[in-house]
């Protein structure tokens, strides 16, 4: 579990992230396609053309859902139930999208994204993926 100083870590920089979840997601993923065509198997039913309304639309889906991680893991449990029972995605995944989220945000807040904001938001998405996970079976 994060400490109090890494929660504040991500907390602080969930702030600048919160007024553009969409953007921040969709380039996320986006990263995450092009980096490692493979995940796009999942996304069958998506138009992935760049900068498409699915994409947008999903990627903030996915950042909010770590807005409310931030809040409390608690928050985590039916899109534990999702990722574990209905879409069954392969849990090496969630280290790529992880990969591409902590770029994301190195690319768009240079200054905040410090060695310590790193290693706290790197541990955060490690524990949400986690819990993600944590029903496979
Ligand atoms: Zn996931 C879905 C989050 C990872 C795939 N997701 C989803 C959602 C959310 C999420 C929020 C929505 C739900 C509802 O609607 O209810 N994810 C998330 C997070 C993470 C993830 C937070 C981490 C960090 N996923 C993931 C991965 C993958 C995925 C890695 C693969 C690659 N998801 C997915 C899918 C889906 C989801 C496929 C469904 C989509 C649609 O819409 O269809």
């Amino acid at each position: 579990t994060l400490t109090d100083s890494e929660k504040s870590a991500v907390v602080a920089l969930w702030s600048k992230i919160a007024p553009q979840t969409s953007a921040l997601g969709a380039e996320a993923l986006e990263r995450l396609f092009t980096g490692f065509p493979q995940t796009k198997t999942y996304f069958s039913h998506f138009d992935l053309s760049h900068g498409s309304a699915d994409i947008q639309k999903h990627g903030g889906k996915v950042l909010s859902a770590l807005g409310e991680a931030a809040k409390n893991m608690d928050n985590l449990s039916a899109l534990s139930d999702l990722h574990a029972y209905n879409l069954r995605v392969d849990p090496g995944n969630f280290k790529l999208l992880s990969h591409t989220i902590l770029v994301t945000l190195a690319v768009h807040f240079p200054s905040e994204f410090d060695a310590s904001t790193h290693a706290a938001w790197d541990k955060f998405l490690a524990e949400v993926s986690s819990v993600l996970t944590s029903k496979y079976r």
